[in-house]
């Protein structure tokens, strides 16, 4: 897999993938995102890989999207193409567990990609924002949405409006971000979550991620019921039949993805 935008490596059954335009801050140019939505496809059907982490570098998580492509597009352009929803958004419906290593800026859509992995962990380096207010527009990758969700309108407002940065103790504090770290131990962290994530059923893990995201779309009580059906399916698993008589033997669990 070789990708100019990107840097992929296997650490077991993790696949890292390294945001890499260094010189432009990670900038999310419509080639990186290209590039990103064909590897996520990839990764999706891959049995060896059962989870994902994403990251940039020590300066940027990714600065946003390429404003220098950008600019001189018309309505008809961006309107046209839908500018490229489909690759940006590739990482949203992406169903195995993803995990996004924050170190930097994470501006913009940097801060929107970051949004779509299914938590973040921070570095204490980490700056949040949503600038695009700033340049004369506004998040177009899901910023006003899911940003909201994740911090509460108030806060949202207050980043969408003003095109303030956060900083990582404040994005902690405030929900955006699941863990803090020192810098140094950024990517440990992030790969001992995912390679975590990565020993237990591939397909209960799933069902766990499709249920919490289902929170995000519907009604209490029809979230509820969801979980229920999804909670009940599990008992058809091999998985679940292992998993409970492992604790009932007082063992480790074997489990085999079925
Ligand atoms: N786009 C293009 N180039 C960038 C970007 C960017 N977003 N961010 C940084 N760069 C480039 C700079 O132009 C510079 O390049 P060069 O060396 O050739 O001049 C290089 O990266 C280094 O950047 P700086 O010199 O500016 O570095 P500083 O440390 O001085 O500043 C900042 C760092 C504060 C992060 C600054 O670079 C900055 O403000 N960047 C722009 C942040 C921003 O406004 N992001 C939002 C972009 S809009 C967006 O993301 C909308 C998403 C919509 C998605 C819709 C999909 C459907």
């Amino acid at each position: 897999m070789n990708y100019e935008n990107l840097l992929v490596e296997m650490h077991g059954k993790v696949a890292l993938i390294t945001l890499n335009r260094p010189k432009a801050l990670n900038a999310l140019s419509p080639a990186l995102t290209a590039e990103l939505s064909d590897l996520l496809d990839r990764l999706e059907t891959d049995d060896k890989v059962a989870a994902v982490v994403l990251t940039g570098n020590e300066k940027a998580f990714a600065a946003g999207a390429d404003i220098k492509v950008m600019k001189d597009w018309s309505y008809m352009d961006v309107y046209k193409s839908d500018f490229i929803t489909a690759s940006w958004e590739r990482l949203a419906s992406f169903r195995k567990p993803s995990i996004a290593a924050v170190a930097g800026y994470a501006l913009g859509g940097g801060c929107e990609l970051a949004m779509m992995c299914d938590f973040i962990i921070a570095a204490d380096t980490a700056k949040f924002g949503q600038p695009e207010i700033t340049i004369g527009t506004i998040p177009g990758a899901g910023g006003t949405q899911r940003l909201t969700r994740f911090i509460g309108k108030s806060k949202a407002m207050d980043m969408v409006l003003t095109g303030r940065t956060m900083d990582a103790e404040e994005a902690e504090r405030c929900g955006l971000v699941s863990r803090l770290v020192p810098a140094e131990q950024l990517l440990d962290e992030a790969l001992a979550a995912a390679s975590r994530i990565a020993e237990l059923s591939a397909p209960v893990v799933m069902m766990a991620k499709e249920s919490v995201n289902r929170a995000f779309e519907t009604t209490l009580s029809e979230g509820v019921r969801f979980e229920r059906r999804l909670f009940h399916s599990t008992f058809a698993l091999a998985d679940q039949k292992e998993g409970m008589a492992a604790f009932a033997e007082k063992r480790k669990p074997a489990f085999k993805n079925s």
